[in-house]
């Protein structure tokens, strides 16, 4: 390949902040990635007030006809209903078919009081999030209700990607994270399908499995966070539960993730917009960093990608510079530097 062309979509809050970081540092790598091409991108909360649109047609066709993979920050969603809004991220990896949220969450020795380390692979277009709800009036009042999507389809290539990223890892472990001692026919369904996955594909003989009601796998995780190695969870689910890891390792301003599909892969930090630090320059950019390794390793970019993890490996185990999230006083200019210095 001549040249690789990443889509930026910095969208709301800290992801104005920590995307340019993230640029930065593939920009460090020099010839392990020969003439990257960044494209700037629009969508969020703030194009919505600006334009009424949260997610332009031209973001999504310039992703699909120009780019090779994408980095976006975060969006702010407000908990409020507004009438025509509805938030881009949801609704880009739906429409990129991104149908796998993989979320490594590390511990770096001395940032963390336990060893962790393991990947969420967190379903990432079904389940609630299809957003269907109604509200109407019923003899008590208000009713409120909302569709829970569970497939087949959807279940067994989320279940299939959990398997692969298990089998490539040296412990082989795979969790399956439901509630079908509540919900029986969706999150029985979700169980069914992934254990399925296993029986038609002799390699995955080697991976142990193991399953767990989503409410004691919370409790598990943070009494004994070293049993899981690979977690595989509808989408709601995957998203609590990565939320829950990164305060084990310290913040959610350094856990990762690639929303992946079979053609195209978007690199983005779990953390959201973080308006209580917005615009301070205090956010911690080792999130989007390592989402921008995640995307290039995902691309076959593998040492490229070990270049960066190394450098944020680094400059954590050395804790001199550190952003107050991690109980430092440093500002995300000078992390970055730090980082880009040792890629
Ligand atoms: P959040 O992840 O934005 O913040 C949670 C806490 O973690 C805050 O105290 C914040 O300061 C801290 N934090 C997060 N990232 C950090 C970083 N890089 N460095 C230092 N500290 C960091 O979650 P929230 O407060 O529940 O949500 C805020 C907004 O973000 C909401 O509008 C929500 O809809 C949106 N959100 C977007 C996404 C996304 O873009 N995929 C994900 C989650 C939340
Ligand atoms: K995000
Ligand atoms: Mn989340």
């Amino acid at each position: 390949r001549k040249s690789l062309t990443i889509g930026l979509i910095p969208a709301d809050g800290i992801g104005k902040e920590v995307i340019p970081a993230a640029r930065t540092a593939i920009e460090a790598l020099g010839s392990d990635i020969p003439n990257p091409k960044f494209i700037d991108l629009i969508a969020g909360f703030e194009t919505f007030t600006r334009t009424g649109v949260a997610l332009p047609e031209e973001t999504v066709e310039v992703l699909k006809n120009d780019c090779d993979c994408a980095l976006f920050g975060s969006v702010s969603s407000p908990s409020r209903k507004v009438v025509g809004y509805s938030s881009p991220i949801v609704a880009l990896r739906k429409i990129l078919d991104l149908y796998a949220n993989i979320r490594p969450v590390v511990s770096v020795c001395i940032l963390s009081l336990v060893h962790v380390d393991m990947i969420v692979v967190r379903e990432n277009t079904e389940c609630l999030y299809v957003k269907q709800e109604q509200q109407t009036f019923g003899e008590h009042g208000k009713e409120a209700r909302a569709t829970r999507l569970i497939t087949e389809r959807a279940s067994t290539r989320i279940g299939k990607m959990a398997f692969e990223l298990a089998l490539a890892r040296p412990r082989k472990h795979l969790t399956v994270i439901h509630k079908s001692n509540v919900l029986s026919v969706t999150d029985g369904l979700f169980r069914e399908s992934v254990r399925a996955v296993q029986t038609k594909d002799s390699r995955f003989e080697a991976v142990t499995v193991a399953e767990q009601l989503v409410d004691s796998a919370v409790y598990r995780l943070f009494r004994e966070p070293q049993i899981y190695d690979v977690m595989v969870a509808p989408n709601l689910y995957g998203d609590i539960l990565s939320d829950a890891a990164a305060a084990l390792v310290g913040s959610l301003g350094v856990v990762p993730s690639v929303n992946a599909g079979d053609t195209f892969v978007m690199g983005e930090p779990v953390h959201g917009s973080a308006p209580d630090i917005f615009g301070q320059g205090i956010a911690n950019p080792v999130a989007s960093i390592r989402s921008a390794a995640l995307m290039l390793r995902h691309l076959g970019y593998t040492e490229a990608a070990h270049r960066i993890d190394n450098a944020v490996d680094s400059v954590l185990r050395e804790g001199q510079l550190l952003t107050p999230d991690l109980g430092g006083t440093a500002k995300t200019q000078e992390v970055t530097d730090a980082i880009v210095k040792r890629i």
